[in-house]
């Protein structure tokens, strides 16, 4: 099994962010809460994502989680929005504004041109399930990952991916129970309904994860980030539309047609696309 010689990238408080041969790791490092995220941490996750979404070197991202607990030596991949960043009016920044912002976070990885993979060393609960719900696939910790929803115990719920998404997935009868009742799952209850790709040993599981990236970086990058927004169209709508179109506009740019229009357009004379209507 390859190893990953794994480099920071950038320093933040709440998350770490690491490169290896590819493959960019984000991961949440609040474990003595479960991982959950304040507003400070989804903007380092904005941030995190963004670098590697611009990076040319990086094929696959997995985000995942440090751990285990200091406290009590518990894993856990994230446990949603922090209560106690939570006022009156909804989670309060430092800045003292009301954001969390975690549904920006959501869409970059579900717009992400690239394979995203979520890495659930233990309990991934309320907006941390969200997270591995809207990943392209979710690797699982046999002995210590725990699937939770507590969104409607706490009166913060995802009505979008996390819920609506998750019923295409696990089934609509299956998801109303996971949010109806917010039982608890384990890794192999989770990869029976279809929400989990596979339950690895917990000392392998960072490893199988990067073995799986490797496997992805090997394919050819246009067809992974083609198929990922062909299977998000559909679901998507008319953003699904957009963002599956802009790449076939990109494709299209690399014609001779299209530097012929260009051209055309630049030396102020009528294009000539020597027309051959290809069926
Ligand atoms: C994860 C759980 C099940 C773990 O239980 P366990 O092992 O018994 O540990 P605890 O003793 O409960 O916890 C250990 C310490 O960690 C703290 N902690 C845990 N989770 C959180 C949390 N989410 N926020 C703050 N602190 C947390 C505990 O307080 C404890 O600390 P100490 O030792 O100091 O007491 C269990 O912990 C649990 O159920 N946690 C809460 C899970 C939860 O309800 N999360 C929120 C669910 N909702 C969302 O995430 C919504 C997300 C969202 O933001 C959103 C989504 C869609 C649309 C909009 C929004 C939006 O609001 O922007």
């Amino acid at each position: 099994m390859q190893k990953p010689d794994w480099k920071t990238v950038k320093e933040y408080q709440d998350i770490t962010f690491k490169k290896a041969d590819g493959v960019a790791r984000i991961a949440f490092n609040r474990p003595e809460v479960r991982n959950a995220f304040r507003p400070r941490t989804t903007s380092e996750l904005l941030d995190a994502f963004h670098i590697a979404q611009e990076d040319t070197s990086v094929g696959v991202i997995l985000l995942s989680a440090e751990g285990p607990s200091p406290k009590d030596g518990v894993y856990s991949f994230c446990s949603g929005g922090d209560q106690k960043a939570r006022g009156d009016q909804g989670y309060v920044g430092e800045d003292g504004y009301h954001r969390l912002n975690i549904l920006d976070v959501q869409r970059l990885i579900r717009f992400m041109p690239k394979a995203v993979i979520a890495v659930v060393p233990g309990w991934a609960v309320g907006g941390g399930h969200s997270l591995h719900v809207v990943c392209d696939l979710t690797l699982a910790s046999k002995e210590h990952a725990i699937f939770k929803q507590t969104d409607a115990d706490v009166t913060s719920f995802d009505g979008g991916y996390g819920s609506a998404y998750l019923a295409k997935m696990v089934g609509q009868k299956k998801a109303r129970e996971i949010f109806f009742l917010g039982r608890n799952y384990s890794a192999q209850e989770a990869y029976e309904m279809g929400m989990v790709n596979a339950v690895i040993p917990h000392e392998e599981l960072e490893d199988t994860a990067f073995e799986w990236a490797q496997e992805i970086l090997a394919k050819s990058p246009t067809s992974i980030k083609m198929l990922k927004f062909a299977m998000n169209l559909t679901d998507d709508g008319m953003v699904g539309q957009q963002v599956f179109a802009g790449e076939a506009t990109r494709l299209a740019y690399m014609t001779d047609e299209a530097k012929e229009g260009r051209n055309a357009f630049l030396e102020k004379r009528k294009p000539n696309f020597d027309k051959k209507w290809i069926p």
